[in-house]
Protein backbone atom coordinates (compact mmCIF):
# COMPACT_ATOMS: atom_id res chain seq x y z
CA UNK A 1 0.00 0.00 0.00
CA UNK A 2 1.09 3.34 -0.95
CA UNK A 3 2.50 5.20 2.59
CA UNK A 4 1.13 8.74 3.06
CA UNK A 5 3.62 11.43 4.44
CA UNK A 6 2.34 14.68 5.98
CA UNK A 7 5.55 17.54 6.18
CA UNK A 8 4.81 20.77 7.88
CA UNK A 9 6.59 23.66 5.96
CA UNK A 10 6.95 21.71 2.90
CA UNK A 11 8.02 25.25 1.34
CA UNK A 12 11.22 25.35 3.46
CA UNK A 13 14.76 24.24 2.34
CA UNK A 14 14.51 20.77 4.16
CA UNK A 15 10.24 20.44 3.37
CA UNK A 16 11.56 20.48 -0.28
CA UNK A 17 14.38 18.39 -0.28
CA UNK A 18 12.07 15.65 1.95
CA UNK A 19 9.42 15.91 -0.67
CA UNK A 20 11.02 15.08 -3.46
CA UNK A 21 12.74 12.43 -1.38
CA UNK A 22 9.88 10.69 -0.78
CA UNK A 23 8.30 11.29 -4.06
CA UNK A 24 11.03 9.00 -5.38
CA UNK A 25 10.55 6.57 -2.73
CA UNK A 26 6.95 6.34 -3.86
CA UNK A 27 4.99 7.91 -1.00
CA UNK A 28 2.01 10.09 -1.80
CA UNK A 29 3.20 13.24 -0.19
CA UNK A 30 1.27 15.78 2.11
CA UNK A 31 1.90 19.09 3.06
CA UNK A 32 0.85 21.90 4.82
CA UNK A 33 1.21 25.53 4.30
CA UNK A 34 0.00 28.66 4.85
CA UNK A 35 -3.42 30.26 2.67
CA UNK A 36 -1.46 33.03 1.42
CA UNK A 37 0.92 30.57 -0.27
CA UNK A 38 -1.72 29.44 -2.51
CA UNK A 39 -2.71 32.73 -3.53
CA UNK A 40 1.25 33.34 -4.41
CA UNK A 41 3.01 30.13 -5.76
CA UNK A 42 5.52 31.97 -7.30
CA UNK A 43 7.03 33.52 -4.54
CA UNK A 44 6.19 31.70 -1.57
CA UNK A 45 6.66 28.32 -3.38
CA UNK A 46 9.30 28.50 -5.38
CA UNK A 47 11.26 25.60 -3.90
CA UNK A 48 8.80 23.15 -4.82
CA UNK A 49 6.94 24.72 -8.09
CA UNK A 50 8.89 21.62 -9.90
CA UNK A 51 6.97 19.17 -8.08
CA UNK A 52 3.63 20.68 -7.06
CA UNK A 53 1.42 18.91 -9.14
CA UNK A 54 2.52 15.53 -7.57
CA UNK A 55 1.88 17.09 -4.11
CA UNK A 56 -1.70 17.56 -2.04
CA UNK A 57 -0.83 20.58 0.12
CA UNK A 58 -3.59 22.01 2.56
CA UNK A 59 -4.15 25.69 3.79
CA UNK A 60 -3.85 25.22 7.34
CA UNK A 61 -1.83 27.24 10.01
CA UNK A 62 0.08 26.28 13.31
CA UNK A 63 -1.55 28.87 15.14
CA UNK A 64 -4.52 26.99 14.97
CA UNK A 65 -5.20 24.01 16.31
CA UNK A 66 -8.61 22.61 14.62
CA UNK A 67 -6.88 23.89 11.08
CA UNK A 68 -4.35 21.29 12.26
CA UNK A 69 -6.95 18.37 13.38
CA UNK A 70 -9.09 19.15 9.82
CA UNK A 71 -5.56 17.98 8.14
CA UNK A 72 -4.57 15.12 10.34
CA UNK A 73 -8.01 13.68 10.24
CA UNK A 74 -8.32 14.62 6.31
CA UNK A 75 -4.51 12.58 4.97
CA UNK A 76 -4.86 10.38 8.40
CA UNK A 77 -0.71 10.19 7.37
CA UNK A 78 1.62 7.26 8.26
CA UNK A 79 4.93 9.39 8.49
CA UNK A 80 4.66 13.28 10.44
CA UNK A 81 7.90 15.46 9.61
CA UNK A 82 7.38 18.26 11.48
CA UNK A 83 9.58 20.68 10.22
CA UNK A 84 7.58 24.24 10.24
CA UNK A 85 9.12 26.67 12.74
CA UNK A 86 10.70 29.86 12.75
CA UNK A 87 14.04 28.97 12.02
CA UNK A 88 16.03 32.11 11.81
CA UNK A 89 17.86 32.53 15.50
CA UNK A 90 19.21 35.67 15.11
CA UNK A 91 15.27 36.73 14.73
CA UNK A 92 14.34 35.29 17.99
CA UNK A 93 16.06 38.08 19.59
CA UNK A 94 14.07 40.17 17.76
CA UNK A 95 10.24 38.51 19.05
CA UNK A 96 11.66 36.28 21.65
CA UNK A 97 7.51 35.94 22.22
CA UNK A 98 6.42 34.97 18.13
CA UNK A 99 9.42 32.46 18.32
CA UNK A 100 8.23 30.91 21.39
CA UNK A 101 4.27 30.91 20.29
CA UNK A 102 4.75 29.64 16.80
CA UNK A 103 7.49 26.94 17.73
CA UNK A 104 6.33 25.85 21.05
CA UNK A 105 2.56 25.31 20.52
CA UNK A 106 3.15 24.81 16.82
CA UNK A 107 4.59 21.52 17.67
CA UNK A 108 2.13 20.77 20.53
CA UNK A 109 -1.14 21.22 18.22
CA UNK A 110 0.77 18.83 15.09
CA UNK A 111 1.24 16.41 18.52
CA UNK A 112 -2.22 16.42 19.37
CA UNK A 113 -3.86 16.07 16.50
CA UNK A 114 -1.69 13.37 15.68
CA UNK A 115 -2.44 11.70 19.07
CA UNK A 116 -5.94 12.03 18.63
CA UNK A 117 -6.35 11.72 14.73
CA UNK A 118 -3.94 9.27 13.76
CA UNK A 119 -2.24 7.63 16.35
CA UNK A 120 0.20 5.38 14.76
CA UNK A 121 1.67 7.86 12.76
CA UNK A 122 5.07 7.93 13.11
CA UNK A 123 6.21 11.54 13.80
CA UNK A 124 9.67 13.40 13.26
CA UNK A 125 10.52 16.71 15.25
CA UNK A 126 12.82 18.66 13.60
CA UNK A 127 15.47 19.54 16.49
CA UNK A 128 18.76 21.35 16.53
CA UNK A 129 22.23 21.54 17.57
CA UNK A 130 21.01 24.96 18.79
CA UNK A 131 19.91 23.20 21.94
CA UNK A 132 23.31 22.54 22.91
CA UNK A 133 24.27 26.52 23.18
CA UNK A 134 27.14 27.06 25.21
CA UNK A 135 28.53 23.54 24.62
CA UNK A 136 28.89 21.51 27.92
CA UNK A 137 30.93 18.69 25.34
CA UNK A 138 33.04 18.70 22.40
CA UNK A 139 31.97 16.83 20.46
CA UNK A 140 28.07 16.73 21.27
CA UNK A 141 26.17 13.64 21.18
CA UNK A 142 22.82 12.78 22.17
CA UNK A 143 23.76 12.48 25.68
CA UNK A 144 24.73 16.41 26.14
CA UNK A 145 23.33 18.60 28.48
CA UNK A 146 21.37 21.30 26.60
CA UNK A 147 21.84 25.04 27.74
CA UNK A 148 19.97 27.14 24.71
CA UNK A 149 21.43 30.81 24.13
CA UNK A 150 18.11 31.95 22.44
CA UNK A 151 14.45 31.90 22.22
CA UNK A 152 14.87 29.40 19.02
CA UNK A 153 16.88 27.18 21.13
CA UNK A 154 14.79 27.50 23.91
CA UNK A 155 12.04 26.79 21.67
CA UNK A 156 13.22 23.96 20.40
CA UNK A 157 14.15 22.58 23.83
CA UNK A 158 10.82 22.75 24.45
CA UNK A 159 9.67 20.86 21.09
CA UNK A 160 12.13 18.12 22.19
CA UNK A 161 10.45 17.47 25.94
CA UNK A 162 7.39 17.74 24.11
CA UNK A 163 7.94 14.60 21.43
CA UNK A 164 9.66 12.73 24.24
CA UNK A 165 6.81 12.72 26.52
CA UNK A 166 4.12 12.17 23.82
CA UNK A 167 6.24 8.64 23.11
CA UNK A 168 6.54 8.14 27.21
CA UNK A 169 3.27 8.92 27.83
CA UNK A 170 1.18 8.36 24.81
CA UNK A 171 3.10 5.61 23.42
CA UNK A 172 3.31 7.92 19.80
CA UNK A 173 6.73 6.31 17.69
CA UNK A 174 8.44 10.08 17.96
CA UNK A 175 11.69 10.48 17.19
CA UNK A 176 13.79 13.76 17.12
CA UNK A 177 16.70 14.58 14.72
CA UNK A 178 19.37 17.04 16.63
CA UNK A 179 20.59 18.15 12.96
CA UNK A 180 23.72 20.50 12.64
CA UNK A 181 23.82 23.47 10.34
CA UNK A 182 22.65 22.24 6.82
CA UNK A 183 22.61 24.43 4.24
CA UNK A 184 22.38 23.86 -0.29
CA UNK A 185 21.36 26.70 -3.03
CA UNK A 186 18.03 26.34 -1.47
CA UNK A 187 19.00 28.06 1.86
CA UNK A 188 17.24 31.76 2.75
CA UNK A 189 18.79 34.50 2.18
CA UNK A 190 19.15 35.26 5.90
CA UNK A 191 21.51 32.32 6.93
CA UNK A 192 25.19 33.45 7.12
CA UNK A 193 26.37 30.86 4.37
CA UNK A 194 23.71 31.95 1.84
CA UNK A 195 24.35 35.25 2.49
CA UNK A 196 27.92 34.91 1.97
CA UNK A 197 27.41 33.10 -1.05
CA UNK A 198 24.88 35.49 -2.86
CA UNK A 199 27.36 38.15 -2.01
CA UNK A 200 30.75 36.60 -3.30
CA UNK A 201 28.30 36.00 -6.52
CA UNK A 202 27.05 40.13 -6.93
CA UNK A 203 30.48 41.27 -5.91
CA UNK A 204 31.59 38.82 -8.88
CA UNK A 205 29.01 40.12 -11.53
CA UNK A 206 30.22 43.68 -10.63
CA UNK A 207 26.62 44.48 -8.85
CA UNK A 208 27.07 45.21 -5.47
CA UNK A 209 30.80 45.99 -3.48
CA UNK A 210 30.88 44.29 0.11
CA UNK A 211 29.56 42.06 2.89
CA UNK A 212 28.81 43.28 6.19
CA UNK A 213 29.32 40.34 8.99
CA UNK A 214 28.97 39.66 12.29
CA UNK A 215 31.05 37.20 14.32
CA UNK A 216 33.82 36.03 11.60
CA UNK A 217 35.32 33.33 14.54
CA UNK A 218 31.52 31.48 15.19
CA UNK A 219 32.65 27.62 14.32
CA UNK A 220 29.61 25.34 12.81
CA UNK A 221 29.54 21.79 11.69
CA UNK A 222 28.03 22.40 8.55
CA UNK A 223 25.96 19.59 6.14
CA UNK A 224 23.96 19.39 2.97
CA UNK A 225 20.34 19.44 3.52
CA UNK A 226 19.54 16.91 0.40
CA UNK A 227 21.60 14.41 2.85
CA UNK A 228 20.21 15.63 6.11
CA UNK A 229 16.33 15.18 5.05
CA UNK A 230 17.28 11.39 4.35
CA UNK A 231 18.46 10.31 7.69
CA UNK A 232 15.33 12.07 9.18
CA UNK A 233 13.52 9.53 6.77
CA UNK A 234 15.52 6.69 8.05
CA UNK A 235 15.10 7.42 11.53
CA UNK A 236 11.28 7.37 11.08
CA UNK A 237 12.16 3.48 9.41
CA UNK A 238 13.53 2.19 12.50
CA UNK A 239 11.45 -0.05 14.70
CA UNK A 240 11.66 1.68 17.91
CA UNK A 241 11.74 5.80 18.00
CA UNK A 242 15.12 6.73 19.16
CA UNK A 243 16.63 10.38 19.19
CA UNK A 244 19.90 11.40 16.74
CA UNK A 245 22.50 13.87 16.35
CA UNK A 246 23.19 14.38 12.69
CA UNK A 247 26.00 15.98 11.59
CA UNK A 248 29.57 15.95 9.41
CA UNK A 249 31.96 15.68 12.38
CA UNK A 250 33.85 18.59 10.89
CA UNK A 251 33.92 22.55 11.94
CA UNK A 252 34.59 25.30 10.03
CA UNK A 253 34.59 29.09 11.23
CA UNK A 254 32.38 31.49 9.05
CA UNK A 255 35.47 33.38 8.34
CA UNK A 256 36.75 29.81 6.82
CA UNK A 257 33.37 30.00 5.01
CA UNK A 258 33.76 33.38 3.37
CA UNK A 259 37.60 32.38 2.30
CA UNK A 260 36.66 29.36 0.60
CA UNK A 261 33.38 31.34 -1.07
CA UNK A 262 35.19 34.01 -2.66
CA UNK A 263 37.93 32.31 -3.50
CA UNK A 264 35.36 29.81 -5.96
CA UNK A 265 34.69 33.10 -7.71
CA UNK A 266 38.84 33.81 -7.68
CA UNK A 267 38.11 36.68 -5.29
CA UNK A 268 39.90 37.13 -1.51
CA UNK A 269 37.59 37.61 1.18
CA UNK A 270 39.38 40.23 2.76
CA UNK A 271 39.05 42.63 0.43
CA UNK A 272 35.19 43.15 0.97
CA UNK A 273 34.14 41.61 4.21
CA UNK A 274 33.60 44.17 7.19
CA UNK A 275 32.42 43.24 10.40
CA UNK A 276 29.33 45.29 11.29
CA UNK A 277 28.99 45.19 15.05
CA UNK A 278 24.68 45.67 14.34
CA UNK A 279 25.03 42.02 13.21
CA UNK A 280 26.58 40.18 16.81
CA UNK A 281 23.94 38.63 18.68
CA UNK A 282 23.31 39.20 22.23
CA UNK A 283 24.15 35.60 23.17
CA UNK A 284 26.19 33.68 20.47
CA UNK A 285 26.89 30.12 20.10
CA UNK A 286 30.52 30.01 19.75
CA UNK A 287 31.06 26.20 18.59
CA UNK A 288 29.34 23.35 17.29
CA UNK A 289 30.33 19.96 16.81
CA UNK A 290 28.38 16.99 16.34
CA UNK A 291 29.44 13.17 17.21
CA UNK A 292 26.83 10.99 14.66
CA UNK A 293 28.15 8.09 15.69
CA UNK A 294 24.78 6.85 16.68
CA UNK A 295 23.14 7.64 13.40
CA UNK A 296 26.00 5.55 11.73
CA UNK A 297 25.79 2.64 13.76
CA UNK A 298 22.04 2.22 13.93
CA UNK A 299 20.87 4.10 11.12
CA UNK A 300 24.07 3.54 8.58
CA UNK A 301 23.93 6.77 8.29
CA UNK A 302 26.63 9.22 7.73
CA UNK A 303 27.04 12.99 5.55
CA UNK A 304 29.23 12.07 2.39
CA UNK A 305 29.50 15.87 0.65
CA UNK A 306 32.37 17.73 1.78
CA UNK A 307 32.66 21.34 2.84
CA UNK A 308 34.73 22.51 -0.17
CA UNK A 309 31.73 20.77 -2.34
CA UNK A 310 28.52 22.11 -0.34
CA UNK A 311 30.19 25.83 -0.77
CA UNK A 312 31.34 25.45 -4.23
CA UNK A 313 27.77 24.42 -5.29
CA UNK A 314 26.20 27.49 -3.30
CA UNK A 315 28.52 29.89 -5.03
CA UNK A 316 28.03 28.16 -8.39
CA UNK A 317 23.99 28.22 -8.44
CA UNK A 318 24.45 31.49 -6.92
CA UNK A 319 26.22 32.88 -9.87
CA UNK A 320 23.63 31.62 -12.59
CA UNK A 321 20.78 32.93 -9.83
CA UNK A 322 22.35 36.51 -9.87
CA UNK A 323 23.78 36.65 -13.78
CA UNK A 324 19.99 35.65 -14.77
CA UNK A 325 18.91 38.77 -13.69
CA UNK A 326 17.07 37.23 -10.53
CA UNK A 327 16.83 39.63 -7.38
CA UNK A 328 17.26 38.42 -3.89
O1 LIG B 1 24.47 31.71 11.74
C1 LIG B 1 27.31 33.91 12.52
C2 LIG B 1 26.21 33.81 13.55
O2 LIG B 1 22.18 32.37 11.00
C3 LIG B 1 25.62 30.92 11.83
C4 LIG B 1 19.47 27.64 11.68
O3 LIG B 1 19.17 26.77 10.62
O4 LIG B 1 21.37 26.34 12.28
C5 LIG B 1 20.96 27.64 11.95
O5 LIG B 1 21.24 28.56 13.00
C6 LIG B 1 26.71 31.67 12.56
C7 LIG B 1 26.27 32.32 13.88
O6 LIG B 1 22.69 29.94 11.55
C8 LIG B 1 26.47 36.69 10.33
O7 LIG B 1 26.46 34.67 14.66
C9 LIG B 1 28.20 36.01 11.45
O8 LIG B 1 27.26 32.10 14.85
O9 LIG B 1 23.59 30.91 9.50
P1 LIG B 1 23.17 31.28 10.87
P2 LIG B 1 22.53 29.47 13.08
O10 LIG B 1 22.24 30.61 13.97
O11 LIG B 1 23.72 28.64 13.42
C10 LIG B 1 20.74 25.77 13.43
C11 LIG B 1 21.23 24.34 13.59
C12 LIG B 1 19.27 25.91 13.43
O12 LIG B 1 18.54 25.05 13.95
C13 LIG B 1 18.71 27.19 12.93
O13 LIG B 1 17.35 27.08 12.59
O14 LIG B 1 27.15 32.74 11.73
N1 LIG B 1 27.22 35.11 11.67
N2 LIG B 1 27.77 36.99 10.65
C14 LIG B 1 26.13 35.49 10.99
N3 LIG B 1 24.91 34.93 10.86
C15 LIG B 1 24.01 35.54 10.06
N4 LIG B 1 22.80 34.99 9.89
N5 LIG B 1 24.30 36.73 9.42
C16 LIG B 1 25.51 37.35 9.53
O15 LIG B 1 25.76 38.40 8.93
Amino acid sequence: MTKRALITGITGQDGSYLAEFLLEQGYEVHGIVRRIAIEDPAHRLWRILAIKDRLHLHAASLESLPSIYRVFQAVKPDECYHLAAQSFVSYSFEDEFSTLNANINGTHYVLAALKDCAPACRFYFAASSEMFGKVAEVPQRETTRFHPRSAYGISKVAGFDLTRNYREAYGIQASCGILYNHESPRRGFEFVTRKITSHAARIKLGLIRELKLGNLEARRDWGHAREYVRAMWMMLQQPLAEDYVIATGEQHTVREFAEVAFSCVGLDYRNYVTIDPQLLRPAEVETLLGDASKAKRELGWTSKISFKELVAEMVEADMKHFAAGNEK
